[in-house]
């Protein structure tokens, strides 16, 4: 018992330095060491995945509780010893329409809010701008065809070169650039192998098919970067392929992309690859 009473109180505190540090640490657009929880939306679609998530987390906890106590019932009242002759009853009717009818309430109750979920993910509103991005092995290029259609690629900052501030495995050389408060496009597809546009405070993940267009959005709400990484095993380098994002304002972005207009683009305005014609 007192092992036990022990191990309770280790648990319990290891429990509340997680979750102080958590909160001490909780940063927008990146995971923190020992994160155990979502990472802070930066889109009202993430905001809809997290509260989805935590009342999906509230159903499956009364679910499970609900089934522990009866198990219990069972072990303390039911076992051999406590109950010889067991009851030979197979069948009690109103107890079977119950346990039919009520976990399909449940999944009633669970479907609208994911479907409309669904929808609000899936169904692109009016864009302010379009952003492609075509997952290579192992690095990203992105293209502004609204924005004088130049392209650049997207690599990895080695951990040698990292500077203060930037997340190793995660922070790259040319970041993807939006305005805050715009509804980005983003067209997604693969060049040689399937890789997967992930990043997690703006609640978009899609795969980036060779051959195919994909397509999802977001529109953040705050200034800064966001990380995310390739989520589809793409190879030897499929971890060293991240994803950053800065969000800036309006006037930044149009600076930036007047700057990386005179960088990256082509002098005759001719298309950077056959991507970016078919996402015309
Ligand atoms: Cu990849």
């Amino acid at each position: 018992m007192k092992v036990l009473s022990r191990l309770i109180a280790l648990a319990a505190t290891a429990g509340a330095l997680l979750f102080g540090a958590g909160a001490a640490l909780a940063a927008l657009g990146h995971p923190i060491p020992w994160q155990m929880d979502l990472q802070d939306a930066a889109t009202p679609v993430m905001d809809d995945i997290a509260s989805f998530h935590y009342f999906l987390l509230w159903i499956i906890a009364a679910i499970s509780t609900f089934v522990l106590f009866l198990l219990l019932i069972i072990i303390v009242r039911f076992n051999a010893r406590s109950n010889p002759t067991p009851s030979r009853t197979t069948h009690n009717t109103p107890i079977e329409i119950i346990w039919t009818i009520v976990p399909v309430i449940i999944l009633a109750v669970i479907a609208v809010p994911s479907f409309r979920l669904l929808f609000v993910e899936l169904d692109v509103p009016h864009p302010d701008l379009t952003v492609k991005a075509t997952g290579k092995q192992w690095f990203w290029s992105y293209s502004y065809p609204d924005n004088g259609n130049f392209e650049f690629d997207s690599l990895m900052v080695a951990d040698k070169d990292l500077k203060p501030g930037q997340p190793r495995l995660l922070a790259v050389d040319n970041e993807m650039v939006v305005p805050v408060n715009k509804v980005v496009h983003v067209l997604v597809t693969g060049a040689d192998v399937v890789h997967s546009f992930t990043v997690p405070s703006f609640g978009i993940r899609i795969d980036a098919v060779p051959g195919r267009l994909n397509e999802t959005w977001f529109k953040a709400t705050s200034e800064g970067m966001f990380y995310g990484q390739c989520s589809e095993l793409c190879g030897r380098d499929h971890s060293f392929m991240p994803i950053s994002v800065r969000v800036v304002s309006e006037a930044d972005f149009a600076t930036w992309a007047a700057q990386a207009k005179q960088k990256y683009g082509s002098e005759d305005g001719a298309q950077p690859n056959s991507f970016a014609a078919a996402a015309r």
